[in-house]
């Protein structure tokens, strides 16, 4: 029979900067919903990737003195390192400056703006550079960026819009027939209520005030402006190419869930689906809008020096540690929140004590009583059908979990299984049937069962802890593994398991706690000789290169009234004639001054002297005796100087 389809996505990341926790999170949860969905029995195309284009990438490579792309390449790999290092089993990593991503982006623009969804206007409003949005006075906060409390701009431009009013009706009546397509549920109402139902504004979809966007090709200037380059990405993976499609997209779009983060709820269920109706293409099933990360109570940032980064989670605790904590910590449609010392209780309490301890007494009681041999169960009494009735029920409770997207309350479960099985080792005492001849073959059923309810949990927490399952598969040499072989208790036949390896050696907070506090202030002193070097002096090729320099003839000289030290001169600059205002009146006049050349600043912000406009700047050395800058041999005034 043919698998059924499922289609996920997560969004896609900036590559502004390395992603936190935060964002890592989004793949993390994404991977295990896709795993275990592949456990399931689905076939399943997995999508991730990279946002690549905008104003603000544009500005960080500027900073950086890179060109964007060479900019984005750096950022877009340290992104996918992370992705990899947590162990996520995405089918493609789409780049926004892929090649054929860019030409279906034009084409679907062009298409748009063809059949009359996109028209040309003017863009007036305020801005937030690091949001790239525009936002009406209304939706400030406080004065400020709503999405980031940031100071906005007012700006003005010509740009093109889609619009969203055109669509709004079939919309509201896709999310009314479709009761699952926005999670969380109060999500939905908000989108019908703020959003919907008061009016769709048309969205602005190209910028001229930056280049670094994928062109419109039929109206040089214009850029596509972040929303359709980002969210096509969905479909242009799957070789949906305006003008024709692959194989791929027939066969698994429309996408199940795109998995994305609460701030960009609005963007996936009013824009995209608006974009895709249009197009003529079909609706994604669900998105679903998880909460955030959040350090302790804080949201996380640079400035406040709060962000943590998986990266060194890992290096410290390992990568299933840090998936579990990941997944376990954030309830659905909650915010979760994460510090070193909570990571430190859960590994322990968890990990450590209930998960760890229970697979390694239980191989080592093997080993012990029956040199490393599982033997089939022969007796079996109350608290071993109690314990088969709780496992099987807990099976349904993770799928129905799972099913609904309640992937902590999932893993919750399974833990369960650990702490269930863990109660059953006190019921059962092992240590007191060893001890007699007669009560070995209970010996042996009892730790038959907790190897089979070991195999169970391994299989449910592959999706979840994927190393961590194989390495329990591996030592209690489990070969039965399909996802059916769990809904029956006792797949496991006779057989042996390896020596008792620890899985998770508990760690000591308090030496961890002083490691991780003498990281950050070793990080926290690279960081401040990097700013120190920043504040010191030198400047750059591209630091010099801003300041326009050009030969200048003088023409007239003039005192300025009432003002000792200044003089107004006219000056030459070829192509036209500037006002000037300088402070040379002690040493310079009419005589030394009339038609020499000169070195003038021409590019520096015009200001008012004792009334009058003085429109750029001389050069000249000294303090108490003043020389001006001239020019060795002749040259045409307006010559520039480099
Ligand atoms: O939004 N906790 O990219 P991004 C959990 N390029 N999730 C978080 C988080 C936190 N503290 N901070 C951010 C973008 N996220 C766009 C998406 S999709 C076509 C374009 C989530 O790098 C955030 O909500 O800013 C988003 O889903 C993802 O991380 C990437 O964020």
């Amino acid at each position: 029979m043919e698998k059924e389809k499922f289609y996920i996505t997560t969004a896609i990341a900036y590559t502004s900067k390395k992603p936190h926790i935060g964002n890592t999170y989004e793949i993390i949860l994404t991977d295990a919903i896709a795993r275990f969905k592949r456990l399931q029995g689905y076939d399943v195309f997995f999508l991730t990737g990279t946002d690549e284009h905008g104003e603000k990438i544009e500005q960080l490579a500027k900073q950086s003195n890179m060109e964007p792309k060479a900019y984005v390449d750096i950022v877009a790999k340290e992104i996918k390192d992370i992705w990899d290092l947590m162990n996520t089993s995405y089918n493609k990593f789409i780049r926004t400056t892929d090649d054929y991503h860019e030409k279906t982006v034009q084409k679907i623009f062009k298409k748009l703006y063809e059949q009359g969804d996109i028209y040309k206007g003017f863009y007036e409003g305020l801005y937030c550079t690091p949001c790239e949005s525009f936002f009406t006075e209304t939706q400030l906060v406080d004065g400020k960026c709503p999405d980031c409390g940031r100071e906005v701009k007012p700006a003005k431009e010509e740009a093109y819009f889609f619009k969203m009013s055109k669509y709004q009706d079939r919309l509201l009546k896709y999310i009314e027939d479709n009761p699952g397509f926005i999670e969380p549920e109060a999500r939905k109402k908000e989108m019908i209520n703020n959003f919907i139902k008061p009016g769709l504004q048309d969205l602005c979809v190209s910028r001229t005030s930056f280049k670094w966007g994928i062109p419109v090709d039929f109206d040089p200037g214009h850029v596509v402006y972040v929303w359709i380059d980002a969210l096509t990405n969905y479909i242009t993976a799957l070789g949906y190419r305006c003008d024709s499609k692959d194989e791929l997209y027939t066969k698994y779009w429309p996408a199940d869930v795109h998995v994305i983060g609460k701030d960009i709820i609005r963007f996936h269920t009013i824009y995209w689906p608006i974009m895709l109706m249009a197009l003529g293409e079909e609706l994604p099933k669900k998105v679903y809008g998880h909460g955030w990360y959040l350090f302790g109570e804080d949201k996380m940032s640079k400035s406040k020096g709060n962000v943590i980064y998986a990266d060194y989670l890992v290096k410290k605790f390992g990568v299933d540690a840090i998936r579990y904590y990941c997944l376990s910590e954030m309830s659905f449609a909650q915010d979760g929140s994460i510090t070193y010392v909570d990571i430190i209780n859960k590994y322990n309490s968890d990990l450590a004590n209930t998960l760890g301890n229970l697979v390694n007494r239980t191989v080592a009681m093997i080993n012990k009583y029956f040199e490393g041999n599982i033997y089939l169960p022969t007796n079996e009494e109350q608290v071993d059908i109690e314990l088969k009735q709780y496992i099987q029920d807990t099976i349904v409770r993770v799928e129905e979990n799972m099913n609904k997207l309640h992937v902590s309350d999932a893993l919750e479960e399974i833990m369960n299984i650990a702490k269930r099985c863990n109660k059953y080792i006190d019921e059962t005492e092992p240590w007191v049937l060893g001890k007699q001849e007669d009560t070995i073959p209970r010996l042996k059923t009892v730790l038959y069962n907790l190897i089979e309810a070991i195999r169970i949990l391994s299989i449910l927490l592959q999706s979840f802890m994927p190393e961590t399952a194989k390495k329990i598969q591996v030592q209690i040499n489990a070969n039965v593994l399909d996802f059916e072989s769990i809904k029956t208790f006792g797949k496991t036949e006779e057989g042996k398991v390896e020596k008792p390896e620890p899985l998770f050696a508990r760690i000591d907070d308090k030496k961890m706690l002083e490691e991780i506090q003498k990281d950050m202030e070793s990080e926290m002193k690279v960081e401040e000789e990097k700013k120190e070097e920043e504040k010191s002096n030198i400047i750059t090729i591209d630091d010099f290169e801003k300041v326009e320099l050009k030969v200048g003839q003088v023409l007239s000289v003039e005192k300025v009234e009432n003002a000792d030290k200044l003089l107004k001169l006219e000056v030459d600059l070829g192509t036209e004639t500037r006002t000037i205002v300088s402070g040379i009146a002690k040493w310079y006049n009419q005589d030394n001054l009339l038609n020499k050349k000169i070195v003038v600043v021409t590019n520096l912000k015009p200001v008012k002297l004792r009334g009058i406009e003085s429109n750029g700047m001389l050069l000249a050395a000294g303090e108490e005796d003043v020389k001006l800058l001239t020019i060795d041999g002749d040259l045409p005034a307006g010559t520039s100087i480099h």
